[in-house]
């Protein structure tokens, strides 16, 4: 296969980047940028500025930015790439523009299209692997087995064992695998869906769709779910690079481990109840409560009274809070705005307004978090609840397989850039101790 238009562009955009990092590294790789105290060091690096990425930023106020646009303005830029009779645009042409930063032409996007076709054949062995798992795995952990089976297909590896793999070429054979291991997803998603709640029946995929609406297809989904899976994967897919699952895939790939070894630890990460985890956790939490009641809608009262059981039994409130945020995640927003559309007469949506009207308040009595506001996954459950999509262990597969698109953009951009090895420095708590002692430590 000859390389494709977006490679091409690709290829220009990292040739046309590259001087700005070397300037940086090499004339101005001195200047201060920021300090670092002991409760950042003990405390999960929190805001320490020490990542570096073009493709998406979050500003704690706004919320995210994929290359400069909101999500209201990514998906009006995309508009003209929305599937016919559908709301949402092509995850093909979002990715275009999430690797590049440039709207693609409907050729270009059709292009991507094409190409993850091409190149969406799930290998027997995969599919092998999967069924001799025990089928009462998480999903997530099948999820990242799959992905890790597959490095044997690694063209990156392969490359770089035959040596002579230049470091200004790496990106390439990175570009390779991403595009593949992205093509794959939706259907081993699917599958473990299918084999797992579907009674281990299977829909074959439909070659006239897009990548989003062949996912809904194959989980055996109609409309307008595959506008919801459109949505879904193109607003979980980044949020700036120091989130878990960006953070650990791009960690792996500084070592030069290839895609699915680096994808493979993403999700691993994705998968904690603080992470990804938290929109199963979610649905369990609202569950729970309503079966206290009989299955009715609690009172506002009630549900004050639930939030409160929940934090002075020591547990966190689900889907509420953030390590950069401080106001609503517009992700959350974005889907509120769907729900408001399509389902408003849903009973778990109301609750789960209900919610937002009762739990900023009662966190913030509690003096606890930063931020009461809620996250992505307060409600990314009660939609695919509402659709029919009722087993919530599958929830974060959902958000894996559109963290791809961020996260595999980011290490070809890296491979592109020549990041180095990552490797930040520790220090022992006696050394914090004496620092502390010392009124900080004594800078050279
Ligand atoms: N419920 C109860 N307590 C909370 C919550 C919450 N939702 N959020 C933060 N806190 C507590 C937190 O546990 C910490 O307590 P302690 O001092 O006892 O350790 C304190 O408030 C200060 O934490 P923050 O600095 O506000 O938050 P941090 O940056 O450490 O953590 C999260 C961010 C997202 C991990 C945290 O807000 C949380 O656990 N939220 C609930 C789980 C969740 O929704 N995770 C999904 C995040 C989005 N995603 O998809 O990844
Ligand atoms: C994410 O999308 O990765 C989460 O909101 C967590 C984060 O940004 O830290």
């Amino acid at each position: 296969m000859g390389d494709s238009s977006l490679k091409a562009k690709l290829k220009e955009k990292i040739e046309a980047f590259r001087p700005r990092t070397t300037k940086l590294m090499k004339e101005q790789g001195k200047i201060v940028i920021d300090k670092v105290t002991i409760d950042q060091c003990i405390g999960g690096a929190r805001d320490i500025r020490s990542l570096v990425t073009d493709i998406s930023y979050l500003d704690p106020q706004e919320g995210i930015r994929f290359r400069k646009k909101t999500i209201p303005e990514t998906f009006e830029a995309l508009k003209e790439h929305n599937v016919a009779g559908c709301e949402m645009p092509t995850v093909e042409s979002f990715f275009y523009f999430l690797l590049t930063g440039d709207i693609p032409t409907k050729a270009q996007a059709d292009e991507v299209a094409a190409d993850w076709r091409s190149r969406a054949e799930v290998p027997q062995y995969v599919i092998d692997v999967l069924r001799a798992m025990p089928r009462d795995s998480h999903p997530m952990t099948m999820l990242s087995t799959a992905v890790l089976c597959m490095q044997r297909d690694s063209q990156f590896a392969k490359r770089y064992g035959e040596g002579g793999l230049k470091k200004n070429d790496m990106w390439d054979p990175m570009y390779e695998d991403s595009m593949t291991l992205l093509a794959r997803l939706p259907p081993i998603a699917a599958y473990i869906y299918r084999m797992k709640y579907q009674g281990d029946t299977f829909i074959p995929a439909d070659a006239k769709l897009d990548w989003g609406g062949n996912f809904a297809h194959m989980i055996g989904q109609k409309k307008p779910y595959d506008d919801v899976a459109r949505m879904y994967f193109i607003i979980h897919s980044d949020h700036e690079s120091g989130n878990v699952s960006a953070h650990t895939t791009h960690l792996v790939a500084s070592a030069l481990s290839d895609a699915y070894y680096s994808f493979s630890a993403g999700l691993n990460g994705l998968a904690g109840p603080l992470h990804g985890l938290a929109n199963q956790e979610v649905l369990g939490w609202i569950q729970n409560s309503m079966k206290k009641l009989n299955n009715q809608v609690p009172s506002k009262e009630q549900l004050k009274q639930f939030l409160w059981d929940t934090l002075n039994s020591g547990q966190v409130i689900p889907g509420y809070g953030h390590a950069v945020l401080r106001k609503t995640d517009p992700r959350y927003t974005a889907q509120n705005e769907f729900a408001k559309k399509h389902m408003p007469n849903d009973p778990l949506f109301q609750l789960v307004n209900m919610i937002y009207e009762v739990a900023p308040g009662v966190l913030t009595e509690h003096g606890k978090t930063k931020n009461p506001w809620p996250n992505v996954d307060a409600h990314s459950g009660v939609i695919q609840w509402h659709y029919g999509v009722r087993e919530w262990d599958f929830y974060t597969v959902l958000f894996g397989v559109g963290r791809a698109l961020g996260v595999l953009a980011n290490i070809i951009w890296d491979r592109g850039l020549g990041y180095a090895i990552e490797r930040p420095k520790s220090v022992t708590t006696e050394m914090l101790e004496k620092w502390a002692a010392d009124g900080g430590r004594k800078l050279d």
